[in-house]
C-alpha cells in the first residue's frame, strides 16, 4: 500500500509535465515524419512522448511500414536533423513556458523539505532547465545516456531514486506519457499522471493539468491509494 506520508521524494518528467517542450518535440517530429513520409496522427503524436530519440525515429518509420528502408547513417541523419529542428525551437523558450503552476509548486516542496530529482528521456534537459530558469531546484538530474533502456523500463525512475538516497516506496513520479507512467509503476513507486484519466489509465493519480498539482491534492487522494 503506497501512502502520502512515506513520500519523502518528487521526481520530474520535463517535457509536458515542467513545460509546454513536449509540443516543440512534437513539431520537429512532425516534420521529420513528412521528410519520411509517415502519417502524422494524434495517436503517434502520442506514442511518441517520453520516448528517445531513436526509439521516436523508429516508431515513425514502424507506422509508415518503412522501418526496413533506411540504413543506420540515414537514421542518424534524421534524429540528428529532429534534434537541430528541436534546439531551434528550444532557443526561444522563456521562463513563460513553465506549465501553470509547476514553479509555486516546486517552491512548496523545497519549503515542506521534500527531495526533487530529474528523470527525463531528454538529453537536452540541462538547456531546457536552464532557458526556463528553474535550474536550482534540480540538482539532481539523471543522465539518460547512462541507462541500458528507455522509459517504460523503470531504470530512469531507480536510478533518480538512487540519487536521492530513498527507496521507490518513497517516491512519487509525475509523468504526462504513458511510456513514463508506465516506467514509475515499474519502479513502484507512485504514479502521478498529467492529462488525460481516459489515457493515463495506468497511473495512480491524475490531474487534468499541472495547476492541480498540489501537495494538499495529491495527500487527498494517496490516503486513498
Ligand atoms: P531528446 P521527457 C522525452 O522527454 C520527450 O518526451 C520525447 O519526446 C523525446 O523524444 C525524448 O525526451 C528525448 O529527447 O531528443 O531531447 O534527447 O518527456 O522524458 O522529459
Ligand atoms: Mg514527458
Amino acid at each position: 500500500m503506497k501512502k502520502f506520508n512515506d513520500i519523502k521524494g518528487f521526481i520530474f518528467d520535463l517535457d509536458g509535465v515542467i513545460s509546454t517542450t513536449s509540443n516543440l518535440h512534437s513539431k520537429a517530429w512532425q516534420e521529420i515524419a513528412n521528410e519520411v513520409g509517415t502519417k502524422w496522427t494524434k495517436e503517434l503524436a502520442n506514442n511518441l512522448k517520453g520516448v528517445s530519440r531513436m526509439d521516436s525515429l523508429n516508431l515513425i518509420l514502424k507506422s509508415g511500414n518503412q522501418n526496413h528502408n533506411y540504413t543506420a547513417k540515414q537514421k542518424k541523419y534524421l534524429t540528428d536533423k529532429k534534434n537541430s529542428i528541436y534546439l531551434r525551437l528550444v532557443n526561444q523558450l522563456t521562463p513563460y513556458d513553465v506549465l501553470p503552476g509547476i514553479k509555486d509548486f516546486l517552491e512548496s516542496l523545497i519549503r515542506n523539505n521534500y527531495l526533487i530529482a530529474l528523470a527525463s528521456a531528454s538529453k537536452n534537459s540541462s538547456e531546457v532547465l536552464k532557458r526556463l530558469k528553474l535550474t536550482r531546484f534540480f540538482p539532481k538530474i539523471v543522465d539518460p545516456s547512462t541507462l541500458k533502456h528507455g522509459k517504460p523500463s523503470p531504470d530512469i525512475y531507480l536510478e533518480a531514486v538512487k540519487l536521492l538516497k530513498l527507496n521507490p516506496e518513497q517516491c512519487a513520479g509525475i509523468e504526462d506519457a504513458n511510456a513514463g507512467a508506465d516506467a514509475i509503476n515499474a519502479a513502484n513507486e507512485i504514479s502521478i499522471g498529467i492529462g488525460n484519466k481516459d489515457i493515463l489509465k495506468q497511473a495512480d493519480i491524475v490531474f487534468s493539468n499541472t495547476e492541480k498539482l498540489t501537495l494538499d491534492n495529491i495527500k487527498k487522494f494517496t490516503t486513498i491509494i
